[in-house]
């Protein structure tokens, strides 16, 4: 059986903060994925195609040790640049259909700066170069040095020519949230204080320190990636998925079911000492 990719959690404007299951007559334990349902969620991939294989694996074998459940993988973003495959990374996820699961992509700010260069932006071009659009290019078979040599709207065209029309179409169909249950996958954050209705793309995509020093409920607890820490980052009201993976070699994913949450990862000096320990109902209280 082929999986299909998912329309039905993703929401460009999503509905959340709705209690699953029976009205609470107790105050709330603990975060919870919708009944029957499973989701395992990928942080930031920067190109590296060998994590990416390594840790598909994993969820794969994961998935095959529980009940039987209908299964999402979400991808946070950030597929392309830094890393060295890039291209190749877009091309798995384009045609990754698991039997077990339905895929979702969500679009990272690297993907929005790819999408706007080529779709005109030309003044992005430079600042992309440097934050790592030289290996994505690279990842394409365009050498960097000639593209700088380039005018800018002739890099701009070498582009267009270049990448595939199918791995423009499949980024430009990446959502920019989905919900699940008491949680809420977006690659970057949310405005703290702001609807997550009224959430706007810019700070979906790029937020910072205003959603990561904030300790304030947001309704949903938001699963995200986009800005590095050493370890998996769990918080009352957020968990950060990205262990900075094109460079520490430390690719995480978060499982959610029911009330449970546990992690995986690929090999790495950080994998090694965590593991793959499973870690159940961490800091809800
Ligand atoms: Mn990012």
């Amino acid at each position: 059986m082929v999986g299909r990719r998912s329309r039905r959690l993703i929401r460009r404007k999503p509905k959340v903060g709705k209690v699953q299951g029976p009205a609470s007559l107790f105050p709330k334990a603990a975060s919870a994925a919708p009944a029957g349902h499973r989701a395992y969620a990928v942080g930031d991939l920067h190109g590296r195609l060998d994590l990416l294989n390594e840790l598909l694996g994993k969820i794969s074998a994961d998935n095959l040790g529980r009940p039987p459940a209908q299964t999402t993988i979400v991808f946070l973003g950030d597929l392309i640049d830094r890393g060295p495959q890039s291209s190749g990374v877009v091309e798995r996820l384009r045609k990754y259909r698991p039997a077990f699961a339905k895929t979702v992509f969500l679009m990272g700010n690297h993907e929005e700066v790819l999408l706007r260069i080529v779709g005109g932006d030309t003044d992005l071009l430079a600042d992309w170069m440097k934050f790592g659009g030289a290996e994505c290019m690279r990842s394409y078979g365009v050498d960097p040095a000639d593209l700088q040599r380039l005018a800018r709207s002739d890099a701009v065209a070498l582009l267009r020519r270049t990448i595939p029309r199918e791995h423009l179409k499949f980024i430009d169909s990446f959502a920019d949230t989905a919900a699940f249950g008491d949680y809420l996958f977006v690659h970057a954050g949310i405005r703290p204080g702001v609807e997550i209705e009224k959430q706007l793309s810019q700070d979906l995509r790029w937020i910072r320190s205003p959603f990561l020093d904030d300790d304030r409920h947001h309704g949903p607890v938001v699963v995200h990636g986009h800005t590095i820490s050493e370890t998996v980052e769990v918080r009352a009201n957020r968990i950060g998925l990205d262990t900075g993976a094109y460079s520490s070699g430390v690719l995480t994913a978060i499982g959610l079911e029911g009330e449970e949450r546990w992690f995986i990862q690929t090999g790495g000096a950080a994998a090694r000492k965590s593991g793959d320990a499973r870690v159940a109902n961490l800091s809800d209280a």
